[in-house]
């Protein structure tokens, strides 16, 4: 067996008004209680350094740019990768990186993974942006990503760490089965994500419950159909009165969710994973070489 600690640290709102330093203070909090437990990796949220801020309409940069960090890491970033780092915790962690590739400045929704020993090993930039690019005024807020993130130019990818190889992907990435099946395919054994959900569809009405059921369907198939280990750390609470759903995760490759967060308040939840257990599967119903036909499947990456 190759058992590990691993640990999500759910994060309860972060208002317009609170310190990138105040939320890195309680990602340390997090970081402490996952260390108490034994762990060696710890994932925390989706923007896990501020505010929902796509949620706000802004036009101008110099609005919107204190959102953002820049480095890597961010001067409000750097006590969390100090603690770390002599803690021995790995981690992912979710933020708006803003940064200037090839002399154009570029905004995206990413997530670093970071080493036990503090070196940034894995870097994704969101790929699925929901919402829309303008305000849809139907509701007292919006969903703007395509606003304030370019689509990330990063692909989905596998990497390898001393706890296993982990794939990347970020919230909305997740209701889509082609981002593990790619990962899957690099052997990422363990996927790990970071959400900010709304509990309020502003784009149709539904009922609320829905939310709950779409997450926990989607992280529950996305380790079953890929044999891998899922854990989904969310940001939630009502951020300023604008609720976000909970249900942080860590699901089994057997499709099993083995344990959940259980308010939507800063909490670790944490389980010692086996990664033999995914693959003992990716060796009988899912061995992918043996059982998958390929020739059948263009239509998915051509439309
Ligand atoms: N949030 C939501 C998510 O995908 C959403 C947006 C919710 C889209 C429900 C569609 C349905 O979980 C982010 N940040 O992607």
């Amino acid at each position: 067996s190759r058992t590990r600690i691993f640990a999500v640290g759910q994060l309860g709102p972060i208002s317009l008004a609170d310190s990138k330093e105040a939320a890195v203070a309680r990602l340390i909090a997090l970081l402490r209680e996952a260390h108490g437990r034994g762990a060696v990796w710890i994932t925390f949220p989706e923007l896990a350094l501020t505010t929902f801020f796509p949620r706000y309409v802004y036009d101008d940069p110099a609005d919107y740019d204190r959102f953002f960090e820049e480095g890597l890491p961010s001067p409000a970033m750097r006590p969390l990768f100090e603690v770390a780092r002599e803690l021995g915790i790995g981690f992912y962690l979710g933020f708006a990186e803003k940064v200037v590739e090839g002399g154009e400045t570029h905004r995206y929704n990413t997530a670093i993974l970071v080493e036990r020993d503090g070196r940034v090993i894995g870097k994704y930039r969101k790929i699925h942006l929901p919402g829309t690019r303008d305000p849809i005024r139907k509701a007292n807020f919006e969903h703007l990503e395509k606003r304030y993130f370019e689509v990330g130019d990063l692909g989905f990818r596998s990497f390898g760490s001393s706890v296993g190889r982990i794939g990347l992907c970020i919230c909305n990435d997740r209701r889509w089965p082609e981002t593990f099946r790619v990962m899957a395919l690099q052997g990422a054994e363990v996927f790990l994500l970071g959400y900010n959900t709304p509990t309020l569809n502003i784009h149709h009405p539904e009922p609320a419950h829905l939310r709950e059921f779409h997450n926990r369907l989607s992280l529950e198939s996305a380790a079953y159909q890929n044999a891998a280990w899922v854990m989904a750390a969310a940001k939630c609470g009502a951020e300023d009165g604008f609720a976000m759903i909970g249900g942080s995760a860590i699901v089994a490759p057997t499709g099993e969710t083995v344990a959940r967060a259980s308010g939507e308040d800063d909490e670790v939840i944490s389980y010692a994973c086996d990664l033999e257990l995914g693959a003992y599967i990716r060796r009988s119903v899912f061995d992918f070489a043996r059982h998958r036909r390929i020739e059948h499947y263009g239509l998915i990456a051509s439309q």
